[in-house]
C-alpha cells in the first residue's frame, strides 16, 4: 500500500491509555459477572496493562481511579509500573460511591459534604505529585432528580467554587480534565451535563483546565467530531475517554458500535495536527468489559482506534481542501469516504513488523499462555467498584 512514511511513524508512535478499572470485573446494577484471572489489586492491573503495551506497542500509560486503586506507597507503585514498562497515566477521582453523596459532592447544599469531596480532590492531586502523572480526571454524578429539589445556580456557584481550589492546588506541569455527562445517577438536572458547561468552567479556569470527552456522555445523535473541531479551535480539549454507545452510557468496546463516529473523531484530530503527544491531548479508554475476556477485549479496542487513525491518515488533504474550495459536495464527501473504505489492516500489520512486535496482537496474546497464568495464580479477583 502506498502510504506515506510519516503516517507509519505517527501510527508507531500513537498513545492510547488503557484503565485499570477494564481489567477488573466489572458489570451492570443488575449483575457482575466474575471472569477468572482478573487482577486483584492495582499491581496485577498494572501488569495486564503492561500486556497489553507489550503486544500493541501504542498503550504505555494506564489510568488509575482513586480510591479503587488506593495504595499506602504510590511512588512504589509507580515504580512497579515502570519495572513492568509502563507509566501511570491519569489520576480518576470517585466522588459518586460515598453514602455521603446522595445529594452531591462539590455540590452538595452541605458544606462538610462539599469539604469532604474537595478534600478528596486534593488527595487525588497528592497521588499525582506521588506518582508523576499529569492529568487529573474529574467527573461529578452530582445533580438532581426532581424540579425544585435544588437551586441550580447556587450548585452551579459551588461547583464553580470546588474546582477553582482544586486547581490552585495543580502544579506547574499538572492538568485538570473536566468531564461531563448528559444524565445518570442524576435524572432531572446534572451539574456538568455537556461539553458548553464543562468548557465555560473551564475557561474560568484557566489554562490548566480543559475538557474530557467521554465519547459514552452523549444523547443520542450529538454530533460528537464537532464538539472536538470547537474544543480544538479553543485550545480546550484535554481528553477522551473512548467507548461505544448504543442506548446510554454502555462502557462497550470503542469502535464497536459506531466505527464510522470515531473515524470522524480521528479524522478532526489528524486534521488538526492534534494526534502528537506534544500536542497534549489524551486518548484514553473508559470501558469495562462485563461478558467478553477482558484482556484480549482491551486489545480489540486499541487496534480499533488505530484503525480508525489509519483511516484518517489516508484522506488525501489536497484533494479534500480542493473540493472544498470549488464547492464540490459529493466530490469532497468521496475523499472522505474513500479513506475511510480502506482496509487499513494489512498497513497496521506491517506497522507493528517494523516495530518489533506481533502483527496480530490478539492472537500473540492467546498464544502466550499469559490468561492460562493468571488464572492458575490469582483467584478471587475484585471488582472495578461500579458494584461496590
Ligand atoms: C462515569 C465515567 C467516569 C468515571 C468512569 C469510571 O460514567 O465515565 O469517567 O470515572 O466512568
Ligand atoms: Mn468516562
Ligand atoms: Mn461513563
Amino acid at each position: 500500500m502506498a502510504v506515506p512514511t510519516a503516517a507509519r511513524a505517527t501510527l508507531a508512535q500513537q498513545r492510547i491509555e488503557t484503565p485499570s478499572w477494564a481489567y477488573a470485573n466489572s458489570g451492570t446494577r443488575f449483575k457482575v459477572f466474575a471472569q477468572p484471572g482478573v487482577p486483584r489489586d492495582p499491581w496485577e492491573k498494572i501488569a495486564d496493562a503492561a500486556t497489553v503495551h507489550r503486544l500493541t506497542g501504542v498503550a504505555p500509560t494506564v489510568a488509575l481511579h482513586i480510591p479503587w486503586d488506593r495504595v499506602e506507597d504510590y511512588a512504589k507503585l509507580s515504580a512497579y509500573a515502570a519495572e513492568q514498562g509502563v507509566e501511570l497515566g491519569a489520576i480518576n477521582s470517585n466522588v459518586f460511591q460515598d453514602p455521603d453523596y446522595k445529594l452531591g459532592s462539590v455540590t452538595n447544599p452541605d458544606a462538610r459534604i462539599r469539604r469532604k469531596a474537595i478534600d478528596h480532590l486534593l488527595e487525588c492531586v497528592d497521588v499525582m505529585d506521588a506518582t508523576g502523572s499529569r492529568d487529573l480526571k474529574l467527573w461529578f454524578s452530582d445533580g438532581t432528580n426532581y424540579p425544585g429539589q435544588d437551586n441550580i445556580r447556587a450548585r452551579q456557584d459551588r461547583l464553580a467554587e470546588a474546582l477553582r481550589e482544586v486547581y490552585d492546588r495543580l502544579g506547574d506541569d499538572q492538568r485538570m480534565l473536566l468531564e461531563y455527562k448528559l444524565f445518570e445517577p442524576a435524572f432531572y438536572t446534572t451539574d456538568v451535563p455537556d461539553w458548553g458547561t464543562s468548557y465555560a468552567h473551564c475557561v474560568e479556569l484557566g489554562e490548566k483546565a480543559t475538557v474530557c470527552i467521554d465519547t459514552g456522555h452523549h444523547a443520542p445523535g450529538t454530533n460528537i467530531e464537532f464538539i472536538v473541531a470547537f474544543l480544538l479551535r479553543a485550545n480546550k480539549l484535554g481528553a477522551f475517554d473512548f467507548n461505544s454507545r448504543f442506548y446510554a452510557d454502555d462502557d462497550l468496546m470503542v469502535g464497536a458500535a459506531d466505527p464510522f463516529q470515531l473515524f470522524r473523531i480521528m479524522y478532526e484530530i489528524v486534521s488538526a495536527g492534534a494526534l502528537a503527544p506534544e500536542a497534549g491531548i489524551a486518548f484514553m479508554l473508559d470501558q469495562c468489559h462485563n461478558i467478553e475476556a477482558k484482556i484480549p477485549a482491551i486489545i480489540r479496542s486499541v487496534l480499533n482506534v488505530q484503525e480508525a487513525t489509519a483511516k484518517a491518515l489516508l484522506v488525501d488533504a489536497d484533494a479534500l481542501a480542493a473540493a472544498q474550495r470549488s464547492g464540490d459536495v459529493l466530490g469532497a464527501n468521496a475523499v472522505l469516504m474513500d479513506a475511510y473504505a480502506t482496509d487499513v489492516r494489512p498497513l497496521l500489520r506491517e506497522v507493528r513488523a517494523d516495530m518489533g512486535i506481533d502483527p496480530d496482537p490478539i492472537a500473540a496474546y492467546h498464544a502466550s499462555g499469559y490468561q492460562k497464568r493468571i488464572e492458575a495464580d490469582r483467584v478471587g479477583g475484585t471488582q472495578a467498584g461500579w458494584g461496590a
